[in-house]
């Protein structure tokens, strides 16, 4: 088994947080995307999306996206437990999960793809999205500062799967300026905490 990673982006991080924090090892493979390794034949053989990471097991079968590959270790490894214990927790995880997903992670990195020469001429790239995209994510703080007012972490009263998705998101909007503000106290506080994990060094 092994995982094939790019240690700059912020997918491939997200599986080495939740890894680090179950204490599971699995050996990387980086796959290069500034060279655009990720679009070559070789690997789109294995995820013809050409995105990471991506799980191969030992068998040859190719497991893509991030929560996929979580759900597999989750489901092998239950403790300490990420993403909920019984039917309601794993549904409110999942809610958190994909919000953070998709409303900070996805907005943050859309902001940067869509402006970024590293990109250029390699994927379709609009600067409008990307400004719509940056203005978004930039609520989605002053909203997530409000959630974070009553509980420690984003789910609730524990660490879960959505503060990784939500710590990697935040993190990857210092690259096109989206940064948490003085006053968002609530968010720093969350971001101070969950980003003190050892995991977060992952
Ligand atoms: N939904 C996928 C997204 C994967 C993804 O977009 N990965 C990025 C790195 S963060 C990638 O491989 N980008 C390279 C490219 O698009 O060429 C997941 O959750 O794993």
């Amino acid at each position: 088994m092994k995982i094939y990673d790019f240690t700059q982006d912020p997918n491939p991080r997200r599986v080495r947080i939740f890894l680090a924090e179950k204490g599971i090892s699995v050996p990387y493979v980086q796959v290069n995307i500034g060279t655009a390794e990720n679009r070559q034949p070789a690997f789109l053989a294995k995820n013809p999306l050409g995105t990471l990471p991506v799980l191969e097991f030992d068998d040859g079968a190719f497991l893509a996206e991030s929560v996929a590959i979580c759900r597999y270790f989750e489901e092998q490894k239950p403790e300490p437990n990420l993403m909920g214990r019984d039917s309601r927790e794993r549904a409110f995880i999942e809610m958190w999960q994909r919000r953070m997903e998709f409303e900070v992670l996805n907005l943050t990195a859309q902001s940067f793809r869509n402006t970024t020469e590293f990109f250029k001429g390699r994927i379709p790239q609009n600067k409008e999205y990307a400004e719509v995209c940056r203005n978004t994510a930039i609520k989605r703080f002053e909203w997530l500062d409000k959630e974070l007012a009553n509980r420690p972490y984003i789910a609730g009263d524990r660490f879960t799967i959505a503060d990784i998705s939500a710590m990697v998101g935040v993190d990857f909007g210092r690259l096109t300026n989206i940064r948490i503000q003085p006053e968002q106290t609530n968010l720093k506080r969350w971001h101070d905490s969950v980003s003190s994990r050892p995991s977060a060094k992952a």
